[in-house]
This record gives C-alpha cells, sequence and structure tokens, in this order.
C-alpha cells in the first residue's frame, strides 16, 4: 500500500482515498513548470471518485491544461458499499464533461485495451493537450482486506467473474491464438513470477524491524533547519513512547 519509489517515478502510494490526486496534478505542474516531458498518473477508485480533493485536482489540471491522466478502477465496491449506492450514475466516466476533458471508458479485464488508453491518454498529455480521464470498468475478486466476510456480494458473483473475466487468463488465450504462445512458455513465465514473489516476501520477511527513532526517517525533506531540529529532537529521546508522548 505504501510503495514508492521516487527513481521509478512512483510518488507513493496513499492511505487517504483519494489523496494520490492531487499528487498527480501536482507532478503534472512540476512537469510544465520544468518544461520536462513527464506526465501525471493517478489510480483512484470508484470509492474516490466523489470526494473534494479528487474534484478539485482535477479540475485545476483541466483548467491549466496539465499533462496528467486520471484512471478511475471502478471494481464495483469501494470498500463494501455497491456502486449504485454510492453514485447516481452508470459511468463515472460522464464526471469528465464538468471538468471540460475527455473521457474514455475501457474494459479493466482487457490488459493490452488499457495499455493502448493509457498510451493514447499520455501522448495526448505530453503533447500538451491536456488531461484525459479513464474508467477502467473492472472488478474485485478478493475482500477489501484480509478476513473481509464479503456479506456485502454473493459467492456466485465473485465465481462468475472470476471463471470468464479473469485479466490474466484471457490475455493467455490472447497471446496463445495471436502470439503462439505454448502451454509450456505460459507455466514457465507463472513459475518464474511466482519465484520472484515468493524470494521479495521471504526477503521482507528476514528484515529486522526498524528502530522506533527512525519514525520520523524520510518523511520530510532532509536539509531544513526547522525540520531537522524537530526530527534530532526526537532521536533524542530514543523511544517509541516518548515519541508519542511528546505528541
Ligand atoms: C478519506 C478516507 N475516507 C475513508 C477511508 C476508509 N477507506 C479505506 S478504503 C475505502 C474504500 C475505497 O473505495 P475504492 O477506492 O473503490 O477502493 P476498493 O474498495 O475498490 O479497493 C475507504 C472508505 C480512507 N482511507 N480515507
Ligand atoms: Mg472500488
Amino acid at each position: 500500500m505504501h510503495a514508492a519509489s521516487l527513481s521509478d517515478g512512483l510518488l507513493g502510494a496513499q492511505p487517504i482515498v483519494g489523496a494520490g490526486v492531487p499528487l498527480a496534478t501536482g507532478a503534472a505542474l512540476t512537469a510544465e513548470i520544468r518544461d520536462k516531458d513527464w506526465v501525471g498518473l493517478s489510480f483512484l477508485g470508484d470509492g474516490a471518485v466523489a470526494e473534494g480533493q479528487v474534484h478539485e485536482s482535477i479540475n485545476l489540471a483541466a483548467t491549466w491544461n496539465l499533462p496528467a491522466v486520471y484512471l478511475v478502477e471502478n471494481n464495483l465496491y469501494s470498500e463494501g458499499m455497491s456502486f449504485e449506492k454510492q453514485h447516481n450514475i452508470d459511468d463515472l466516466a460522464d464526471g469528465a464533461a464538468a471538468y471540460g476533458i475527455p473521457s474514455v471508458i475501457v474494459d479493466g479485464m482487457d490488459v493490452t485495451a488499457v495499455y493502448d488508453a493509457v498510451s493514447t491518454a499520455r501522448e495526448r498529455a505530453a503533447a500538451g493537450d491536456g488531461p484525459t480521464f479513464i474508467e477502467a470498468k473492472t472488478y474485485r475478486f478478493r475482500g477489501h482486506y484480509e478476513g473481509d466476510p464479503e456479506s456485502y456480494r454473493s459467492e456466485e458473483e465473485v465465481n462468475e467473474w472470476r471463471e470468464n473475466r479473469d485479466p490474466i487468463d484471457t490475455f493467455a488465450a490472447q497471446l496463445r491464438e495471436e502470439r503462439n504462445l505454448t502451454g509450456a512458455a505460459y507455466a514457465n513465465m507463472r513459475s518464474e513470477v511466482v519465484a520472484e514473489v515468493e524470494d521479495a516476501v521471504t526477503y521482507a520477511r528476514n528484515q529486522t524491524f526498524p528502530n522506533p527513532e527512525c519514525a520520523y526517517d524520510d518523511v520530510f525533506v532532509e536539509g531544513s533547519s526547522d525540520i531537522d531540529y524537530f526530527r534530532n529532537q526526537r532521536r533524542a529521546e530514543k523511544t517509541l513512547t516518548e515519541v508519542m508522548m511528546y505528541e
């Protein structure tokens, strides 16, 4: 959830629903100010689109014609609330009209369709033609969190999507038909991916827990004397309990 990698252009995933959207607008503004060929791209859920900061951010990017792409993963549920209990429209893409920017509806279960839609939007943004709003119609196979009882939907509904609309199965079938992907090559690819994920999990499990006094590391920009003072005070306190009491 909190993955970030500035060197890969990943500014960070946000625990606050919708909070990644202003970051994308900010990144797009940075691209504009620095005259770079960068595009700010934000992934947000159907549960985020009705939030104030999402509206403000998209409106600003539209008004300033910034190079941004907003991709809504409409998976029909926001935590445990169904789409129709939250929205009065069928297609979230219709909302783009309010900002005066183009929108695209794409099958979010079709890997190449999503790739094409994002590529077109990226090119538009980089060419100086402003933001695009993409609605990817998709589905959440698992609960919102581990242990989610999922009382808000039926098992049949989940199985129907899993069996007929799995994007990996669909893409594999497409590769078999169009690119002669063999069963053995596919099995090989899958085991490579599983091994990579298992290695990553083992690596993570083998790490030691960080010291409590590191709690403020990488939270603020380095080099500001006020922030250094604030952080060093907490480091001097040594224990997490004292850090928390101080707050
Ligand atoms: C501002 C804010 N309100 C409420 C929450 C609690 N919350 C976490 S995820 C979520 C639902 C988000 O829905 P969606 O974006 O559709 O994500 P999905 O459930 O499909 O993963 C809510 C309400 C939060 N993290 N931030
Ligand atoms: Mg959702």
